[in-house]
C-alpha cells in the first residue's frame, strides 16, 4: 500500500482525512464528468477543513490519495476492474488496475487509519433477491469494517425496506443528516426511516465517536438527500428505470455489471438529468463528510 505524503502527514497529526472511491470514476460516471467532478469534490473537501485521499489499485498496488493525473487515468483508461472485497486479492496478485468499490475503500480506507469515506451512493439487496440473491457487499463491509460512509442513501430502485433489514441486523448505525428519512440517491425520500437524524457535524461526529469508543466495530451510514433543485422528477426517474431494467433483463446483464449499466443508460435516458443530480449530491456530500471528519477529530483530539 501506498500512501501519499499529504495524507500520511494529516494521518500522522490526527487532522481530518477523508477517503473517496474511484468506482464512481471508472464505472459510476461518463468521462470528462467524471474526473472533474472527482477534483471538485476534493477541492470541496479541502474548502471544509479536511484532506481528501481518492483511493484506487495501480498496477496492483493500493494507492491511498491519487494524484490529478492519476485520477484522469482512472476516468479514461480501459480494463480497469470494478474491485469489490472478493476482487482485491485477485487484482493485486495480478497486477492489474482496479476502482474500488463502497466496500473495497473502506477496507483499505480502515487499513490506512482513514475513518470517514465520502462518496455518491452505496449498493443495497436488489429488487429479486428472494430468487438472485443480489445483495451487494457495500451492505456486508458496513457490518465489520470501522468507517462512517456518507452518501445519499442507495439508488430506490432497490429494495429499501430490505437494505434498512439487512443494516439493522448486522448493527449498522443509519444516520440522517438533517433528515428522518432514507434518501433515495437521486431522489429524496424512500419512505424508510433512518435510525437517528442529527442538525449538526458535531452531533453525527458524537454518536460515531460514541460508538467506536465503546467497543462497538464496525461501520456507520449518513446520509444525506441530494439537494432539492437538483433532484430527479420522480416520474421521469421512474419511467428511466424501467426502461433500463427491462433492457438488463433483457441483454442477460447479471452481478457486477448491473449498478454500471443502470447509471449509464440512466443519465441517456433522462437526457443527463440523472448525471447532472449524481454530480450535485456528491458535491453536497464531500461537504458533509469533511466536516464530519473535523469534528470527529475534535472529540478525538481532546485526550
Ligand atoms: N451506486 C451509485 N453509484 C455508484 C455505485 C453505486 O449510485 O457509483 C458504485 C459504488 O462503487 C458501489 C458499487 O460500491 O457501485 C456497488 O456495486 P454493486 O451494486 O455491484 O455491489
Ligand atoms: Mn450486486
Amino acid at each position: 500500500m501506498y500512501i501519499a505524503p499529504e495524507v500520511r502527514q494529516a494521518l500522522l497529526e490526527n487532522r481530518p482525512v477523508v477517503a473517496l472511491e474511484t468506482t464512481i470514476i471508472s464505472h459510476g460516471m461518463p468521462y470528462p464528468e467524471s474526473v472533474q467532478t472527482a477534483l471538485e469534490v476534493e477541492r470541496i473537501i479541502r474548502e471544509n477543513g479536511a484532506v481528501p485521499a481518492t483511493i484506487g489499485i495501480i498496477d496492483g498496488e493500493p494507492i491511498i490519495g491519487l494524484t490529478p493525473a492519476q485520477l484522469d487515468a482512472f476516468g479514461t483508461r480501459r480494463g480497469i476492474w470494478k474491485v469489490s472485497r472478493r476482487d482485491l486479492p485477485i487484482v493485486m496478485a495480478k497486477r492489474e488496475w482496479g476502482a474500488t468499490t463502497v466496500a473495497a475503500t473502506m477496507i483499505l480506507a480502515a487499513q490506512a487509519g482513514i475513518r470517514f469515506f465520502v462518496t455518491g451512493g452505496i449498493g443495497g439487496v436488489q429488487r429479486g433477491w428472494e430468487s438472485t440473491l443480489d445483495i451487494s457487499a457495500d451492505l456486508e463491509e458496513l457490518a465489520r469494517t470501522s468507517v462512517c460512509v456518507i452518501c445519499a442513501g442507495a439508488k430506490y430502485i432497490l429494495d429499501i425496506p430490505a437494505t434498512m433489514e439487512v443494516l439493522e441486523t448486522k448493527g449498522v448505525p443509519v444516520l440522517g443528516i438533517g433528515t428522518d428519512e432514507m434518501p433515495g440517491f437521486f431522489v429524496q425520500t424512500t419512505g424508510s426511516k433512518v435510525d437517528a437524524r442529527c442538525d449538526t457535524p458535531e452531533e453525527l461526529a458524537q454518536i460515531v465517536y460514541t460508538k467506536w469508543q465503546n467497543g462497538l466495530d464496525g461501520g456507520i451510514l449518513a446520509v444525506d438527500p441530494v439537494p432539492a433543485e437538483h433532484a430527479l422528477d420522480r416520474k421521469i426517474a421512474d419511467k428511466a428505470i424501467a426502461t433500463a431494467l427491462k433492457e438488463m433483463e433483457e441483454e442477460g446483464i447479471r452481478g457486477k455489471d448491473e449498478t454500471p449499466f443502470l447509471l449509464k443508460r440512466i443519465v441517456e435516458l433522462t437526457g443527463g438529468e440523472s448525471l447532472k443530480a449524481n454530480i450535485a449530491l456528491i458535491e453536497n456530500n464531500a461537504a458533509d463528510g469533511a466536516r464530519i471528519a473535523a469534528a470527529y477529530a475534535k472529540l478525538a483530539n481532546r485526550q
